[in-house]
């Protein structure tokens, strides 16, 4: 079996740039180039200090760097891997979380807020309340493998549940223990940049590329029971669909 150095070539001790910084670039470039491929774990930290004549401290830098662009994932227990891009069917109506744990993935968020509140004009309009009406607005960073996927901003109408703290890890089985998960939604998709708070947020450049995607959730009896705003990494997502012919 080739070494890794043979992979992904080797560290110049002479070059002023620091070690941990030319590991990286060694390994983005080999995952750029599909020499490491999606999925692929990477041997162990301790391996790599070995071969790279580096010491362990720099290859965690060079890693920790890598798996917050999304590139490597650290999955506990099994080791750090090369990311695939998610590819999120279009037509399914499906959370986050189940999206993340089909691919055998670890969704977890971070709470940027989870309150209560009263409807503004334009989440009025979107989801059709009244003025007035109690909502909860449930803001987070997404998380897959410890990788940011995406920035989601969720108003649910207050009858769907009983308080903000109701919803834990995921806004959908929180949803679905009320009987008021949706079941038919609405979908628009647009592609944005990430401005400087955002970008900061989920760990990528200002401007960077990233995917809106705005879902309005009804219940079979045509509530709105959700108005989502999730930004996507650019990077990290495909969005696919399956196209039938009606004839
Ligand atoms: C997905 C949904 C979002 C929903 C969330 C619930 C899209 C485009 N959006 O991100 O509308 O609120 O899942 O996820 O798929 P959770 O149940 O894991 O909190």
């Amino acid at each position: 079996m080739a070494s890794f150095s043979e992979i992904i070539g080797t560290l110049d001790q002479q070059n002023r740039a620091p070690l941990y910084q030319q590991l990286q670039r060694a390994l983005r470039a080999a995952i750029h180039k599909e020499l490491l491929a999606p999925d692929e774990a990477l041997p162990p930290e301790r391996d790599l200090a070995e071969e790279f004549q580096i010491s362990r401290i720099t290859v965690r830098k060079a890693l920790d760097g890598l798996v917050s662009e999304g590139l490597l994932a650290r999955r506990q227990g099994a080791g750090t891997f090369v990311t695939s891009r998610v590819e999120k069917s279009f037509s399914k109506l499906s959370s986050f979380s189940e999206d993340m744990l089909s691919r055998g993935r670890t969704p977890h968020s971070t709470w940027l807020s989870r309150a209560a509140g009263a409807v503004t004009p334009e989440e009025s309009m979107t989801l059709g309340l009244s003025p007035g009406t109690p909502v909860y607005r449930f803001n987070r960073i997404r998380y897959a493998d410890g990788s940011a996927m995406a920035l989601e901003y969720s108003t649910v109408p207050g009858f769907c549940l009983p308080s903000a703290e109701s919803v834990e890890a995921s806004l959908y089985d929180a949803l679905e223990k009320h009987g008021m998960r949706p079941v038919r939604a609405l979908q628009r998709l647009r592609a944005v940049l990430f401005n400087a708070e955002q970008a900061k947020l989920i760990g990528v450049a200002e401007n960077a590329a990233g995917l809106l995607i705005e879902r309005r959730g009804f219940l079979k009896d045509g509530r709105p029971v959700e108005f989502t705003q999730s930004y996507y990494r650019g990077d990290a997502y495909d969005f696919v669909a399956e196209l039938n012919w009606l004839s």
